[in-house]
């Protein structure tokens, strides 16, 4: 099945195989059918029909997919990345599902669960009949999650979980939260349900960028938990940066999915959007920008097969994948900032993707490590000397 994409100049896909071409194909056909029609109204209301997306997506066998059993599809990570790459052509916040879901929610159940809780959850995760949500960032601890203050004490066979979380994407419509806390022998984390007495959850309004996602706040007062539901295999905060590899590994592959969208919208209007008596794709600073970002969008595609090459080896590191979303997160802002001024007023409307696209992107800057937090990773390694603190 050919997919290669027009503005693949260097033809970044002539790598992939027979089974990465298909489930990219099918993804960017679920992403034109379902989500473009739609995306600029969920956007501009925030009313996103999370649960029938969700469904939709577990159907195409996209929820957990690079996770094996327990119903999810077991496939490579690089496929995994290619689905990223299509949903966030569509919205980052429809990626942003796909990854907290799959790659941080079910990955710390499969990765450090109990048998009977990876029974207990994943199969129905991966169908999209439950949505898992993810709590490790608080109010004043974001991108230091080492600081946090939510606590778990063990009281007789159970745990009490007080404490708060913010900026948890889908926090108010999950069925499970995998929550972060501090319990007198470290960072532990546990599978809470969310009908669990104690929490409670509250959407964060007035967003300017990931409109068509959720966001909320947890609140654990008293919550009181079996100590089976504490994932057994999570014995440090690695757990947890563990379970951030994973999602960046798809922010990766996601903002190339972006920002091919704003390319792909720029030079559709600038060969139809006449001045001076011709289309503005004649002009020789219209198509500098136009090199420019299709070199930075193909170097930026070649960076993440790269690493999802390396990742298929098992042998990827946290440093490679902060270099990926420290390159392409910023690549992929420069190519919406660019693409926007080529659409002139028409561009800051949602009747184009572009400033959709340029908004989220932020987040995406911000979320799953700061790009400075990458930035000192990247240097770290460079020069051995840890400058966070
Ligand atoms: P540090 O002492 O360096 O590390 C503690 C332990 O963790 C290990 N480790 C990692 N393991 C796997 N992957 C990584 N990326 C890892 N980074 C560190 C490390 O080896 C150590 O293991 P051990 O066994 O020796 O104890 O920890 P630190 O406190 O100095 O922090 C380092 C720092 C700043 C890099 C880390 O705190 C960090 O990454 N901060 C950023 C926080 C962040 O990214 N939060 C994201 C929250 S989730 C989210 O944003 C979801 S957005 C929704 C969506 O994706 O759509
Ligand atoms: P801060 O950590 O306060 O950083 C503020 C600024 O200071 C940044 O520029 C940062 O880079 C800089 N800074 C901080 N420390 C250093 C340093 N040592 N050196 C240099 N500069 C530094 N979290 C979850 O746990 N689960 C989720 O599902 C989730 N979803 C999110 C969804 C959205 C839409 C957003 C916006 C965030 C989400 N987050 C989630 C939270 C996200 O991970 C944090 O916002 C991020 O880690 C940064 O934390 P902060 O916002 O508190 O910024």
């Amino acid at each position: 099945m050919a997919t290669q994409h027009p503005f693949d100049l260097l033809d970044v896909e002539r790598e992939l195989n027979a089974e990465q071409k298909a489930i990219q194909a099918v993804t960017r056909q679920y992403v034109n059918d379902r989500i473009k029609p739609n995306i600029a109204h969920w956007y501009e209301t925030t009313e996103i029909p999370v649960r029938e997306l969700a469904r939709e997506l577990g159907e195409i066998g996209l929820l957990g997919m690079h996770l094996d059993g327990y119903g999810c599809a077991g496939t490579d990570a690089t496929s995994y990345g290619l689905a990223c790459m299509e949903l966030e052509a569509g919205d980052s916040g429809l990626r942003s599902l796909v990854s907290v879901q799959g790659s941080l929610a079910m990955f710390a159940i499969h990765a450090y669960g109990s048998e009977e809780t990876k029974s207990e959850w994943l199969p129905k995760m991966a169908t999209g009949e439950a949505i898992g949500c993810f709590g490790l960032t608080e109010a004043d601890h974001g991108s230091n999650p080492a600081g946090m203050i939510t606590t778990a004490k063990k009281v007789g066979g159970d745990w009490i979980i007080n404490g708060s979380k913010m900026w948890i994407t889908n926090g108010n419509v999950a069925d499970v939260a995998i929550v972060w806390a501090r319990t007198d022998e470290g960072v532990r984390g546990f599978c809470v349900p969310t009908s669990t007495p104690g929490f409670s959850a509250n959407l964060i309004k007035h967003k300017l960028s990931l409109r068509a996602s959720m966001t909320a706040e947890l609140v654990f007062e008293n919550m009181r938990v079996p100590d089976s539901s504490r994932l057994p295999g999570a014995t440090s905060l690695r757990a947890p940066l563990t379970c951030l590899a994973e999602a960046r590994f798809g922010i990766i592959f996601g903002a190339v999915g972006a920002a091919r969208d704003c390319l792909e919208s720029s030079l559709a209007y600038a060969s139809t959007r006449e001045q001076f008596e011709g289309p503005i794709s004649r002009h020789q600073i219209t198509q500098e920008k136009f090199a420019k970002m299709a070199t930075r969008l193909n170097t930026a595609a070649l960076l993440a097969l790269h690493l999802g090459k390396i990742k298929d080896e098992h042998k990827i590191t946290p440093q490679q994948i902060s270099m990926g979303k420290f390159n392409n997160v910023q690549g992929a802002i420069e190519i919406a900032r660019e693409a926007r001024s080529i659409l002139g007023a028409a561009g800051i409307t949602t009747e184009y993707p572009i400033f959709r696209h340029m908004t989220n992107l932020e987040s995406v800057l911000t979320y799953e490590g700061t790009h400075e937090i990458h930035a000192l990773v990247i240097g770290e390694a460079l020069t051995g000397i840890a400058a966070f603190r």
